[in-house]
């Protein structure tokens, strides 16, 4: 995985501190070899996806939806429960794009665009977007989870994730972490962070067992990972003290429908396309 690569293609490797090493490359320089490792691995770092008068841009309307004004305007969603002091240590918005349809027309939409279609090879549309704050000092983990886990089970979902972080990421801040082939299998049994809660986040079993397999993927600022919908993953507790502030967007083409659907008994009637 990830270990050898022709002398002209772009794509690099970082070494991470616990010797697991990941696949990077430049948005605009994303080309076959980069997505024969995305899809062997399940997940990359495209960087300077996103240029600097965009990031001020995205990051206004990404504070103004977490601020009083926009209570009545965007829909919310407490993904980590409140912690001891009565705070969201995990506040989420869900579909920006429906309130700010701007965002959708950011030069960065277009280059993740462009990387999804040659992932997917074909065409590929705007499955969902969503914001996810993990404030300084108190954020909590995301636990890990494949998304697919929250998706209908009777279809095959071709979705890819692109996750940027709007201040960049650290291992400390919460940046994502992979566990690299594991898109390749099936979908793991997941429960509701807070049982009962369909607001909760998704919980796999075994999460030191996949703690233990990890790769964390650090984003410098204008970089953003990408992952495959059944890829597990994770974000770990913001530790710093800047808030970290991650927009997401899902793009990915018609989800097929399956002949033998997965009994994923945790979804019951509840499900969203998060
Ligand atoms: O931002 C996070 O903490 C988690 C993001 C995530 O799980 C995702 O993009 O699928």
């Amino acid at each position: 995985m990830c270990l050898i690569y022709p002398i002209h293609s772009e794509v690099n490797t970082v070494n991470t501190t616990c010797g697991q090493s990941f696949c990077h490359t430049h948005a605009d320089a994303f080309d076959q070899t980069a997505t024969e490792h995305f899809l062997a691995d399940g997940f990359c770092r495209a960087d300077d996806a996103i240029d600097a008068d965009e990031l001020e841009q995205l990051g206004e309307l990404y504070n103004w939806c977490f601020s009083d004004a926009a209570d009545q305007k965007v829909r919310r969603k407490a993904l980590g429960g409140m912690d001891e002091a009565g705070r969201q240590a995990l506040p989420q918005v869900l579909s920006p794009s429906k309130v700010l349809p701007e965002l959708m027309s950011l030069r960065y939409v277009q280059r993740i665009r462009a990387i999804a279609e040659r992932v997917l090879g074909q065409p590929v549309e705007l499955r969902s977007d969503h914001m996810i704050l993990k404030p300084a000092g108190y954020g909590v983990a995301t636990p890990w989870h494949q998304d697919q886990a929250y998706h209908d089970s009777s279809k095959r979902y071709r979705n890819i994730n692109f996750w940027l972080p709007l201040d960049g990421a650290t291992v400390e801040g919460g940046c994502m972490q992979f566990v690299p082939g594991s898109h390749l299998g099936p979908i793991l049994p997941h429960e509701y962070l807070t049982p009962g809660d369909h607001e909760s986040a998704m919980v796999a079993t075994g999460q030191d067992y996949w703690s233990t397999n990890a790769v964390a993927v650090p984003c410098p600022i204008g970089s953003c990972s990408l992952h495959h919908s059944y890829c597990m993953h994770y974000a770990g507790p913001n530790a710093t003290n800047l808030p970290r502030r991650a927009y997401i967007i899902v793009l990915g083409c018609a989800p097929v429908s399956t002949h033998r659907p997965w009994h994923l008994p945790w979804l019951q009637t509840d499900r969203t396309e998060d």
